[in-house]
């Protein structure tokens, strides 16, 4: 089988390790080639990721923490509702800026939770713990690294209050639509009745803003797509030469889908893992899709997946949009 990896050329035991390497293969031997953007968190990611937030172009991060540092009282609230007492988990929790504004409000106003943060990312988890107990009084943390859902089910055998989900940062954008009907399903059926998700949609907009958003002229984007080939060279024992590719994005405001792509600008092999790859010049390996919704979109996704919109918090330009689930 040309997808199996070379395990024996890698560490047998590091299964993590294995299922990138499969992954990767059968995303470049598929048609069209496609690579997925959750290996763009390496250690290297993590740190253009961190630079593409601090870009000018790319508002989400600003709107959304504009959303958390200026509404936390509604926030809060909408949690603290329920009297029950709760747990926080944070899907995809990355440095947590955003959730950072309410986990203080909610240490502040002597709530007792625990707040679990999931990441793919152990870098930045440690990262993120080591700053959090030193900035927010007695907050007690517990992080999960690894997948969303297998982490959601240790998280489960961890409390036994009702659970306040947090996937912000338009995460599920980075979903195909299906893929992100299917993934709210999932996460209702792992949650309970009582149990709240807050979850953040970027909007859509006007679509220069967008495109822009997504191509920073400080050409951070492009380096944080290229930095998964050059992960791949490290990993993998790949031979991209990263000269040869070059970062393509595009925004179709009829379906509010925004995707990044590498082209190659020449015929070319690439071996990776031992396996040769062949590129023809002008191919393209689709590298992520970041899904643009309108309000209208986000209801209808909480409804088929059995969820009831409870309420929701925009910024002040309309721009991102924070919505509350409840089970
Ligand atoms: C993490 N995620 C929501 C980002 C986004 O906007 O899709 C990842 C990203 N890709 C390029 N720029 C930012």
């Amino acid at each position: 089988n040309s997808t199996n990896c070379p395990v024996d050329a890698l560490a047998q035991t590091d299964t993590l390790l294995e299922k990138f390497c499969k992954e990767v293969l059968e995303g470049l031997q598929s048609k069209p080639k496609r690579l997925q953007s959750k290996y763009f968190y390496d250690k290297e990611g993590d740190r253009l990721f961190q630079q593409i937030m601090a870009c000018p172009e790319y508002y989400l991060t600003d709107c959304e923490e504009e959303i958390f540092r200026n509404k936390t009282k509604e926030l809060a609230s909408i949690i603290t509702s329920h009297s029950s007492p709760f747990d926080l988990i944070e899907l995809g929790a990355g440095d947590a800026t955003k959730s950072q504004y309410l986990l203080q409000y909610l240490a502040d106003t002597q709530e007792t939770f625990t707040y679990m943060p999931i990441d793919i990312s152990g870098n930045i988890l440690s990262i993120l713990e080591s700053r959090l107990k030193r900035e927010i009084n007695g907050l007690n943390i517990r992080s999960l690294e690894g997948e969303y859902f297998d982490m959601l089910g240790r998280a489960a055998e961890l409390s036994h209050r009702r659970k306040v989900v947090l996937f912000l940062g338009a995460n599920i954008g980075n979903m195909e639509p299906q893929a992100a009907n299917a993934f709210c399903r999932e996460l209702r059926a792992r949650l309970k009745p009582g149990d709240l998700v807050l979850m953040g949609f970027d909007l859509k907009k006007h679509p220069k803003l967008i495109l822009d958003a997504y191509s920073d002229r400080a050409g951070i984007t492009s380096r944080f797509n290229l930095n998964l080939l050059e992960r791949i060279n490290r990993e993998l024992d790949g031979e991209f030469n990263l000269d040869q590719f070059e970062h393509y994005q595009s925004y179709d405001p009829l379906t509010g889908a925004c995707r990044s792509y590498l082209v190659s600008k020449t015929d070319q092999e690439v071996l990776v893992a031992g396996q040769p790859i062949d590129f023809r010049q002008d191919e393209i390996i689709s590298m992520e899709i970041s899904q643009k919704y309108d309000p209208e979109e986000i209801t209808s996704m909480a409804k088929q997946a059995d969820f009831m919109p409870i309420g929701y918090l925009t910024d002040s330009r309309n721009w991102f949009l924070d919505t509350f689930w409840q089970c």
